[in-house]
């Protein structure tokens, strides 16, 4: 792809705006920035492309740029109806997601993880298990680093592995993975997309440029997952807890058992430190991407053994008076929180957030059963409490410091504390780190 004195257009510049400026600059394209917040809020991004001659457009988006320009390079955080956009779509100008850009400049393998949960502790076990079999190999993505940064460092690789959103897939149109993974499926983003299905159809869109000399790695227990895996290009390669498979990767009776072409693999699964059935499904499916790309089974199963929690997923913090409080920040759907109330009974769950648009009601019959209080939070809390406040004794607090407070207060010795709160954090935090960092220190005060 030549991209020497093309006029290119950076949408966003955050994380991944700034490396694909830089990357594109570095190519000898004539880049220009856009971005809707002002030059002192962009000004740490724009110190670190103050070695490139970049042309900025702050505090707008100008569609007469938009329509003058050869290439237009979209950030995650930029929704596809964006005005400019559509009108550049509708004038035939070129539109790219950074990890199609990445990916036409990225040789190796790709190994590219989906789902709604589970995509980065997935991601970052088949990136140690890569490691620990001796490839050079790169983790990026959705996880945190965008995958252009691996294109402009030049190095040489001999995997990738990228968490892969459905918001990046939006503007792909030949990003091809060689083994494509998709998790699991349940409501999420629905303050981005206008149905659920339209969710849907921007996740599947991982397996689009398959061929059949490639590998999709799909959840056979997850019901919408296996309905939308039928017809696909790629060669099936399903995981599954509950169903013996010939081909595919299954959990029986403490052993995970890998049959590819008649060929069979054994794991025993009882001194894996990773807890939880939704882990047994993550561990499942980076095992088999890692095996199929290439992995040795001994390497493969050591990683896997010795693989330790990812901070703010179902993180134990202390025990106070008898009541064990957990922290599980990362939780920002229904589908997270679902995996959590069925890992511990008497639970007081502090939940709630910034809202996303999805239904809190299929939460009920686990809320009923296992949620002996509910304190409420954040901009969410009353469809929280509009949709679930009647199943148990729920309540209200200000600020997760009152949230932690009255859960010390009302949790009896032998409870569970767990914050798990089915949305974002956006509307009292920086980010999920800052919640659970606050969530931490209030536990710890205690
Ligand atoms: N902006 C505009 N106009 C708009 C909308 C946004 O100019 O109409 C600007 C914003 O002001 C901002 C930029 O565009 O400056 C958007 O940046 P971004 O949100 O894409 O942020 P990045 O730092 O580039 O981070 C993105 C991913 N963010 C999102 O998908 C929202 C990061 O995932 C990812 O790690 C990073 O690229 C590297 O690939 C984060 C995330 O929350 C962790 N992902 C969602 C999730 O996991 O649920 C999907
Ligand atoms: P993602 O990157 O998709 O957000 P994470 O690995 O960061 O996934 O986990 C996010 C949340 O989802 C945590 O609360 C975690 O406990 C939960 N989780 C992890 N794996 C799964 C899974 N396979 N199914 C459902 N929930 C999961």
């Amino acid at each position: 792809m030549e991209l020497k004195n093309k006029n290119i257009l950076v949408v966003g510049l955050a994380k991944t705006g700034v490396a694909c400026a830089r990357f594109l600059a570095s190519k000898g394209a004539r880049v220009t920035v856009t971005d809707m917040r002002s030059e002192s809020a962009l000004s740490g991004q724009l110190a670190e492309l103050a070695a490139y001659d970049i042309i900025r457009e702050l505090e707008r988006h100008e569609e007469v740029t938009f329509l003058a320009s050869d290439l237009i390079v979209v950030s995650p955080g930029v929704p596809m109806d964006l005005p400019q956009l559509v009108a550049a779509k509708l004038s035939g100008r070129e539109i790219v997601s950074e990890i199609e850009l990445a990916a036409r400049f990225i040789d190796a393998p790709l190994a590219a993880i989906t789902g709604t949960n589970g995509k980065t502790t997935t991601t970052t076990i088949l990136g140690a298990i890569f490691k620990h079999n001796g490839y050079h190999t790169f983790v990026g993505g959705n996880i945190g680093n965008p995958m252009i940064e691996l294109a402009e460092s030049n190095n040489i690789v001999d995997q990738v592995v990228a968490e892969i959103s459905s918001f990046q897939l939006e503007w792909i149109t030949s990003f091809r993975p060689t083994v494509a993974a998709l998790l699991n499926l349940s409501e999420d983003h629905l303050d981005r997309y206008p149905d659920y299905q339209a969710y849907i159809d921007a996740k599947l869109r991982i397996f689009e440029n398959q061929t059949e000399d490639d590998f999709a790695v799909v959840n056979r227990d997850d019901p919408l997952v296996w309905k939308h895996a039928q017809g696909l290009k790629a060669a099936l390669f399903p995981f599954s807890r509950k169903f013996e498979l010939e081909e595919g990767i299954f959990y029986k009776d403490g052993v995970i058992t890998y049959r590819h072409n008649g060929h069979e693999e054994c794991f025993p699964t009882a001194a894996i430190r990773l807890q939880g059935v939704h882990n047994l499904e993550n561990i499942m499916a980076a095992t088999a991407c890692a095996l199929l790309l290439g992995c040795r089974p001994d390497e493969t199963f050591e990683t896997i053994l010795c693989f330790e929690a990812l901070h703010h997923r179902m993180e134990f913090v202390r025990e106070v008076n008898g009541v064990s409080y957990y922290e599980d920040s990362k939780a920002t759907n229904v589908g997270s929180v679902e995996k959590a109330l069925e890992s511990f009974t008497d639970i007081t769950l502090i939940a709630g957030g910034k809202d996303k648009g999805g239904a809190y009601a299929p939460l009920a019959s686990l809320v009923k059963e296992r949620v002996r209080h509910l304190v409420l939070i954040g901009e969410a809390a009353e469809r929280m409490e509009q949709e679930l406040g009647a199943l148990t004794d729920t309540r209200r607090a200000a600020t997760l410091e009152d949230a932690v407070r009255i859960a010390a207060e009302i949790t009896a010795a032998g409870g569970t504390v767990l914050m798990s709160p089915a949305c974002s954090s956006f509307d009292m935090f920086k980010n999920y780190e800052e919640r659970a960092q606050r969530f931490i220190a209030a536990v710890k005060a205690l």
